[in-house]
């Protein structure tokens, strides 16, 4: 009759005697229990903190329980409430009713506690489910959205976050900037040292611009191959071209290290900003088009340099 490790459970009921004997009954079965007397201070309390189910009477002055139900399925919650209802409203029209309202469960009141626990174990395996699909759901997504051999963000991120950076960007008129940078010469260290150690360069390549780019707002994301495209926020063309230099001495001046030894890894850059007056989908075609013509400027003039689009 126990619960495993406390859910978290907010118990709705006016009747004071009430509350706290089935308080005191749930707290036995190991549930983390706050209270409520009524419908309106229940959704104040859900609003601030995280209750995993709700028990809740259905008569009560003021908002009801069927109410109270439909309130928190009406409010956008971060996880799933699981509710259950009690009620001495028994007819089959009452439980339809509080069923269509949201509560996922109901139980005839006075409850017996056997039976109360039970469906509240019930809840329980519900709300496990409800967790591991949505752990699933975030695995699936962050999998779509990385580069499995650089743990990088893919293009198909970059093409979907650059839509929604633009966004902003032309709604605030506050600068974008992308830098393409291509490894100088990529080929040559396949060819000398094998597959593998390309691959640890790749990583390595991208671990080091992570330590010269603005943490938490500029990110990479690997476009293809040998070559990434690194979003700045907030960053007109100078700015972009002046924090790809950074990046650019940051690799060329320290050697990777690798399982071949420490290999000197130098890339070319291409910087261009975002068109704030142009439709967004036009100005991401166009920025990234622009930043990949500065870098063949920039394999064409020697490489290991940066330039801008002209
Ligand atoms: P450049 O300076 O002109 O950019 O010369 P490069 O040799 O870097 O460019 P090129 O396009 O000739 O060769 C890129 C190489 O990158 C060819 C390809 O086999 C290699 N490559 C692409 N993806 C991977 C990968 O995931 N791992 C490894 N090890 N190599 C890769
Ligand atoms: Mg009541
Ligand atoms: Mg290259
Ligand atoms: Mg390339």
């Amino acid at each position: 009759m126990s619960a495993p490790a406390g859910f978290r459970l907010l118990l709705v009921e006016d009747e004071a005697t009430q509350r706290m004997l089935m308080e005191r009954l749930l707290r036995r079965a190991g549930y983390v229990v706050d209270t409520a007397a009524s419908g309106e201070e229940a959704l104040t309390k859900i609003a601030s903190a995280d209750y995993q189910i709700l028990l809740t009477d259905w008569d009560m002055p003021g908002m009801d329980g069927a109410t109270l139900c439909r309130r928190v399925r009406e409010a956008d919650l971060p996880n799933y409430l699981y509710i259950l209802l009690l009620t001495g409203h028994t007819t089959t029209e009452d439980v339809v009713a509080g069923l269509e309202a949201g509560a996922d469960d109901y139980l005839r009141k006075p409850a017996n506690e056997a039976e109360l626990i039970a469906r509240l174990n019930a809840g329980q395996r519900i709300l496990r489910l409800e967790q591991s699909l949505r752990d699933a759901n975030a695995r699936i997504e962050l999998l779509s959205n990385t580069d499995p051999l650089v743990r990088a963000f893919n293009r198909r991120y970059l093409g979907d976050q650059l839509e929604r950076e633009a966004e902003y960007a032309r709604r605030h008129q506050s600068p974008l900037a992308v830098v393409m940078a291509d490894i100088d010469h990529f080929k040559s260290i396949n060819d000398k040292h094998g597959h593998r150690v390309g691959d640890e360069v790749l990583q390595n390549f991208v671990d080091r611009v992570r330590t010269l780019i603005r943490p938490g707002g500029d990110w990479i994301a690997r476009y293809g191959g040998e070559e990434f495209a690194i979003v700045l926020l907030h960053a007109d063309v100078t700015a972009a071209a002046t924090a790809a230099e950074r990046v650019r001495a940051g690799c060329a001046e320290k050697p990777l290290l690798t399982s071949a030894g420490l290999l000197t890894v130098t890339a070319s850059f291409g910087a261009a900003a975002l068109d704030l007056a142009a439709p967004p989908a036009d100005a991401i075609d166009a920025m990234l088009r622009d930043a990949d013509a500065a870098l063949y400027k920039s394999k064409h003039a020697g490489r290991n340099r940066v330039s801008i689009a002209a």
